[in-house]
């Protein structure tokens, strides 16, 4: 039996972020399942890295129930960040890059040396360097918001943009610490870190295992974001948006008028 055209799937997908414009979903009519999904997503990150970008880290998603149930979808999944993709803290996005984009607030990890794939991270502190909090600006590529299992980790777990805001130690209870997601100073979502697997920690055993199984090893100095606490929120252009977590304080960005 032919294959899905994983090639044809990628360049679609990349074009549709390229150009800001929806696509119908793929999976069912190609005939997708998740693994060849993941090579699709390997596939985009090379169209990346050929203009130039640089991969520096990877992304964790649905690793809360909010997030399941927004999408619909409940399986945890993994995708890749690069340098391009990130916004300064404080920065400022143009909505008109994006076919109808969300945030959400996050926690973001700074890797150090990691043991091999399968094992578990012993020490936390050992395996990581340092804890901000984050934001993430996802963009489904898919009309609607709408997708499968296979669909959302084709492309790329609908990973656009993120904020990493400031570093901190890996403060004591960082199992159980407070999350707001601010727009224009109101808040949008209320959440824990206790949202997260129970625990951040447990999204990067989890990242470690699911990132192994596809054959990408997590490096020294990537980042890693452990995935939203909360359900996401539409960006619209003018907003504000902070993330604060407690004890690690605020990320922020902007979106143009
Ligand atoms: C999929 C990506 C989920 C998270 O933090 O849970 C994600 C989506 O919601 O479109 O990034
Ligand atoms: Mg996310």
């Amino acid at each position: 039996m032919i294959g899905p055209d994983v090639a044809g799937i990628a360049e679609r997908l990349g074009l549709a972020a390229d150009t800001a414009t929806a696509i119908g979903q793929l999976a069912a009519e190609t005939g997708l399942d998740v693994d060849a999904a993941y090579v699709v997503q390997a596939a985009l990150l090379q169209r990346r890295l050929d203009r130039g970008e640089r991969l520096v880290g990877l992304k964790m998603g649905l690793t809360s129930r909010a997030k399941m149930a927004q999408v619909g979808v409940d399986e945890v999944i993994w995708g890749r960040l690069t340098d391009v993709m990130r916004v300064p803290d404080g920065g400022t996005v143009d909505t008109g890059a994006y076919i109808h984009p969300r945030v959400e607030p996050e926690v973001a990890f700074l890797l150090d040396r990691l043991p091999e794939p399968d094992e578990p991270v012993g020490d936390f502190t050992d395996a990581v360097r340092a804890v901000a909090p984050a934001i993430e600006l996802i963009d489904s590529r898919y009309a609607d918001f709408t997708f499968s299992l296979p669909d959302v980790v084709a492309d790329n777990t609908s990973a656009a943009a993120f904020v990493v805001g400031p570093w901190s130690p890996v403060p004591d209870g960082l199992e159980n610490l407070g999350v707001l997601l601010e727009i224009d100073g109101r808040v949008a979502q209320v959440g824990s870190t206790a949202a997260i697997l129970g625990d951040p920690r447990r999204a990067l055993d989890e990242g470690i295992r699911l990132a192994g199984r596809h054959g990408v090893r997590l490096r020294e100095g990537w980042l890693f974001l452990a995935g939203a606490a909360t359900a996401a929120v539409p960006l619209r252009p003018g907003a504000h948006v902070r993330a604060v977590v407690e004890k690690l304080g605020t990320a922020s960005l902007r979106a143009a008028s």
